[in-house]
C-alpha cells in the first residue's frame, strides 16, 4: 500500500503543476468584464483601492535588494523591477485615457504595447524609487478626477482599439483590479521564496 502521505503529497504536487502558471500570473484571477462599478458604493470602494495602491506597492517591495528587483516573478515573467515600472507605465495610459473620456466623445484609445515598453532601458534598469515616487503622485492626481466625476461621467466611453467600447465605471473596476493583480504577483513570489 502507498503511504498515504506520500501519495497525498504526489497528488499535491501534480495539482500544482498544473496550477502553477495560471497562479502565479493571475493570483488574484483574471479581471472579470461583468464587474463595472455601477453603484457609488463600488466606486467608493474601488477609487479607496486605487487611492491606497502606492502604499501597498511600497510595502511589497519594502526591503528587497537588487538582485531580488531582478528577480522574474514567475519564470519566464517579468522582473520585479519590471512589474514596479509597468505599474507606472499602465497607470499613466490609463490616467491619459480618463482625462481623453472626459473632454472628447468617445475617443479612440491606442493600445500600447506592454512587452515591449517594459523592455526598453528605463523599465529594466531605473532605480524602483523613481516609479514608486512617480505612482505615488500620478494616484495623487487621478485620485482627485476619480472623486470629482458626477454619476452621468462614469458613463462616458472610450473607443479601445482591441477592447472595443469601455465606459469609465469598467474602466475604474479594471485598473483596481490591475494595481492588486500585480502587487499580488510580488507578494507571492515573496511569500514562496520567504523574502
Ligand atoms: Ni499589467
Amino acid at each position: 500500500m502507498e503511504d498515504p502521505e506520500y501519495s497525498e503529497l504526489r497528488h499535491s504536487e501534480l495539482r500544482h503543476a498544473e496550477l502553477r502558471h495560471a497562479d502565479l500570473q493571475y493570483p488574484i484571477g483574471k479581471f472579470d468584464r461583468s464587474k463595472a462599478a455601477h453603484s457609488a458604493e463600488d466606486r467608493k470602494r474601488l477609487i479607496d483601492s486605487i487611492a491606497d495602491l502606492p502604499e501597498r506597492l511600497r510595502s511589497a517591495v519594502a526591503g528587497l535588494n537588487g538582485k531580488q528587483l531582478d528577480t522574474p516573478y514567475r519564470e519566464g515573467g517579468w522582473m520585479v523591477r519590471q512589474v514596479v515600472h509597468h505599474l507606472a507605465d499602465a497607470h499613466m495610459n490609463a490616467y491619459a485615457r480618463f482625462k481623453l473620456a472626459l473632454t472628447e466623445e468617445t475617443p479612440a484609445i491606442t493600445p500600447f504595447d506592454e512587452a515591449a515598453w517594459a523592455e526598453l532601458a528605463d523599465s529594466r534598469v531605473t532605480p524602483i524609487e523613481v516609479s514608486l515616487a512617480l505612482v505615488e503622485n500620478l494616484h495623487a492626481r487621478w485620485v482627485v478626477l476619480l472623486r470629482s466625476l458626477k454619476p452621468e461621467d462614469w458613463e462616458r466611453k472610450v473607443t479601445h482599439l482591441k477592447a472595443g467600447q469601455m465606459a469609465l465605471n469598467l474602466m475604474l473596476s479594471l485598473y483596481a483590479w490591475h494595481g492588486a493583480h500585480h502587487v499580488a504577483q510580488i507578494d507571492a513570489l515573496r511569500a514562496r521564496n520567504q523574502w
